[in-house]
């Protein structure tokens, strides 16, 4: 972390149904039949079978940005910057020359697209899951949206739980945080469910609690990552370093995903 560009899966979440505020806000600004993408930055590919939401920045500010005809995705300008340096935009001859010059129809805080139902390649949940908000998320990483797998991830977790726990004050509908948690990958020390067992073991109460949060995250992705197994998916028994790999060449080849480096 930190050194050089990190090598990210920028996977594509196809809007089903938009929030309302943004329902209304981008009539006439794309054409009716147009697809729209979340595009949320991993590390971790083996584990989108257990996408439960898509978490934004509610302050951190996103555009909805051209990628091609009648494709759009949703991402922070500094994200679409990168992408388009990257090969994911434009042709040589009309290259944008200043972040201004990008192809965004609309802008608007994080906040704003909560509660979009989106579709999320590979996930169980296959009739969706809910843009919520996580203060944690940001705007300087990645694409600064951040798909969420709260069996393998403590940070999705414990914002998860908290949404769940404060639906009122975060203004969502609790459902929308209420999606079924299935086990993917089992590790000899933290069983089948990584992410719960360690927030409980280290005693997190909120994402507030950042320090526990921090080593709950490097101990998960450690033992994730060296000893774990895969429970699901068309690499069910394999080494999660073997099945890595797999899963993200299997994304790309289905367009479901493409490389992402920041
Ligand atoms: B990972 P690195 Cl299951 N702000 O994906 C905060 N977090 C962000 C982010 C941003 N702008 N962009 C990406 N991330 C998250 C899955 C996952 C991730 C699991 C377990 C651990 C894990 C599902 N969420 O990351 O600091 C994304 O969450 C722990 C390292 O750029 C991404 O991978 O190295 C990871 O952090 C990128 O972290």
């Amino acid at each position: 972390e930190g050194v050089g560009p990190q090598e990210y899966t920028a996977l594509k979440l196809q809007v089903k149904e938009w929030s309302p505020k943004l329902a209304e806000a981008i009539k006439g600004k794309i054409e009716d039949d147009a697809k729209v993408y979340f595009v949320p930055a991993t590390l971790r590919p083996e584990t989108m079978y257990g996408q439960t939401n898509c978490f934004v920045g509610p302050k951190i500010k996103y555009g909805l940005f051209k990628l091609k005809e009648k494709e759009y995705i949703v991402v922070t300008k500094r994200a679409a910057w990168n992408m388009a340096f990257q090969g994911h935009f434009f042709d040589n001859d009309n290259f944008p020359k200043t972040q201004d010059q990008l192809p965004m129809v609309y802008e608007a805080p994080g906040s704003d697209f909560v509660g979009t139902l989106i579709n999320a390649p590979l996930s169980f949940h296959t009739e969706g899951v809910y843009i919520l908000p996580m203060e944690s998320v940001s705007a300087a990483k990645g694409t600064g949206v951040v798909t969420s797998v709260p069996s393998d991830s403590p940070d999705d977790y414990a914002t998860l739980m908290d949404l769940q726990k404060k639906a009122d004050f975060y203004g969502i509908k609790k459902e929308w945080a209420e999606k079924e948690i299935h086990p993917l990958i089992e590790t000899p020390t933290y069983g089948n469910l990584t992410a719960p067992t360690l927030v409980k073991q280290l005693k997190i109460n909120s994402p507030k609690d950042v320090t526990q949060l921090a080593q709950a995250k490097d101990l998960a992705y450690m033992e994730g990552f060296y000893k774990g197994t895969m429970l699901v998916g068309e690499f069910k028994g394999e080494s999660v370093s073997e099945a890595k790999d797999k899963v993200r060449k299997s994304l790309y080849d289905s367009g479901d995903a493409f490389p992402f480096a920041d």
